[in-house]
């Protein structure tokens, strides 16, 4: 996979070269390169953003150089002004996606990452200030550039690095190689259509200071461990993410699912559960 980042702080993205994301670049799995947005300027104070127009705080990214620097990335023919030349996309482009991190965009899911991780080539462009001019995804949408945009939650960032660092991590994961040991993606909370947050996790001694690990784990039956975890899952998730037990399928839940979710306050005789009233 070919990923490009274009940030107006491309050192940020030095952390990229640790861990396994290091690894799966040095076996050719991934290649990562962070671009310097001004090195697309051209005036002597290598400016990329402008006032809002229409007035408002803060400053946005200008269109021009976003533009320039894209166009180059992508291999797209600039269209001038008024020119309808709206194929100039590029002829790989068709496995390739362009990500804007925007707090005001719909919330990146695993969903997403699964998708994005079959992509060829990832272009990020990173938002600072107050965001980028609305143009600039716009205009390579037109142009037939798979472009999308993501929040990572409902909070704010001071830009879009940090957002397409965890984007880059939960989608790069996910390339055949890239984990030792890929089953234990399989298990993971969100992974497929049913999710539900995980149990909790032990290891040995049995006894830690004051703190045992629950009997069951220790008995070696397997339909109780599992049965002991999966209401412990279920547990959490109606505790901590209800939204998550009111999407599951009722149809794919086996008796014993249905017997906790009901002692935990859920009808669950309709197609997904709800609280029982
Ligand atoms: Cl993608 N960008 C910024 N600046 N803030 C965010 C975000 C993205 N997602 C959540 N907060």
């Amino acid at each position: 996979m070919d990923i490009d980042i274009v940030s107006v702080f491309p050192e940020y993205f030095d952390v990229l070269k640790l861990s396994l994301l290091g690894k799966a670049q040095d076996n050719g799995l991934v290649r990562i390169a962070a671009h310097n947005l001004r090195d697309w300027t051209h005036d002597v104070h290598h400016s990329v953003d402008d006032t809002p127009v229409g007035g408002g705080a803060g400053m946005v990214m200008k269109p021009e150089v976003w533009g320039e620097c894209l166009d180059e990335l992508l291999g797209v023919k600039p269209g001038g002004e008024g020119s309808d030349d709206v194929a100039g996309a590029t002829a790989d482009a068709n496995d390739t996606v362009l990500i804007f991190p925007n707090p005001s965009a719909p919330l990146f899911t695993q969903r997403d990452a699964a998708e994005l991780s079959h992509a060829g080539r990832l272009v990020f462009g990173c938002g600072r200030y107050e965001g980028y001019d609305a143009r600039i995804p716009e205009y390579y949408r037109a142009r037939g550039v798979d472009v999308r945009e993501y929040s990572i939650g409902d909070y704010v960032l001071n830009g879009g690095e940090v957002a397409v660092s965890v984007m880059l991590e939960a989608i790069t994961r996910l390339l055949p190689g890239f984990m030792g040991n890929p089953e234990s993606i399989v298990e993971e909370s969100y992974t497929g259509g049913n999710a539900l947050l995980e149990y909790h996790q032990y290891t040995k001694p049995a006894l830690w200071r004051t703190v045992a690990v629950p009997d069951i784990l220790l008995g070696g039956d397997h339909g109780k461990v599992y049965r002991f975890r999966r209401d412990e899952a279920l547990e959490r998730t109606s505790a901590i993410r209800p939204d998550l037990i009111q999407a599951l399928d009722c149809k794919q839940l086996d008796k014993a699912d249905r017997k906790t979710l009901m002692a935990l306050g859920w009808d669950v005789s309709q197609a997904h559960p709800r609280r029982a009233a």
